[in-house]
């Protein structure tokens, strides 16, 4: 039985993490069997979750897990997909993962009233006299990560203006399409639903989110992915 470590349910969502819920998603396309654990990020080999144990073997991160399941499995997510569409998924899911997150990571770690209701609650476990310092500490560290993957750099206009066409580009790759690249789920699927549920979170103003909901086709493949998926 494969063992998924997560975060949690958390605001809602079956897990906290986009990325979480990307290898549940991943895990179920393949049709695998698995179970979720809460686990300590600190303790993950990269320091990041998800992580999946198989048997014995250990795979950090989402991507690696997909990779892992490839080769394990012998499933390939992109059948029937040709060199080009694959491309095209490639770039819309690593675009997701490295561009558009860094938005995502501002307005649920910088803004006070999104970081109050969501991961404040973090740190609810921690004893009361450190609680404030070590907050203080792991916002730190997300500010320098955003600065350091560049997107930290621009004001909050400009980061909506620069994923603005990140959520264009999703819409109109998806375009009519039942899942992102066509009438079958493809391997981008896991990561294009994660991405848009999350900013999609009710719980949270996100000006990603409102720029989602101007499409119609996002917002339904969401919530059909949702009831064939997370059900
Ligand atoms: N490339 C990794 C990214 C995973 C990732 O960044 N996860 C975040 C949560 S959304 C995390 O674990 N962050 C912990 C930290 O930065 O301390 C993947 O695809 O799994």
């Amino acid at each position: 039985m494969i063992i998924l470590h997560t975060f949690g349910p958390g605001a809602g969502l079956r897990d906290f993490s986009p990325f979480v819920v990307k290898a549940i998603l991943l895990l179920k396309l393949a049709g695998l069997e698995f179970r979720e654990k809460t686990a300590d990020v600190r303790k993950a080999p990269k320091h990041t979750l998800p992580v999946i144990v198989d048997d014995g073997q250990t795979i950090p991160d989402s991507t690696f897990i997909r990779f892992h399941i490839e080769k394990k499995y012998g499933f390939d997510f992109d059948a029937g997909l040709t060199a080009e569409q694959k491309a095209i998924a490639w770039a819309a899911e690593k675009m997701l993962e490295n561009h558009t997150y860094w938005a995502a990571v501002y307005e649920r770690w910088a803004i006070e009233n999104n970081f109050q209701k969501g991961p404040a609650r973090f740190f609810d476990v921690l004893p009361a006299l450190v609680r404030p310092f070590v907050k203080w500490m792991i916002r730190k560290s997300f500010a320098k990560d955003m600065h350091s993957a560049g997107m930290g750099r621009h004001s909050y206009d400009e980061m909506i203006e620069l994923v603005s066409r990140d959520i264009d580009s999703i819409a109109s790759i998806l375009g009519g399409n039942q899942y992102f690249m066509g009438d079958r789920p493809c391997g981008a699927d896991a990561t294009v639903f994660a991405f848009m549920q999350s900013a999609l979170c009710p719980l949270f103003e996100s000006r990603i989110g409102d720029r989602i909901r101007t499409h119609a086709n996002i917002v339904a493949y969401v919530e059909r992915m949702e009831k064939q998926y997370l059900a």
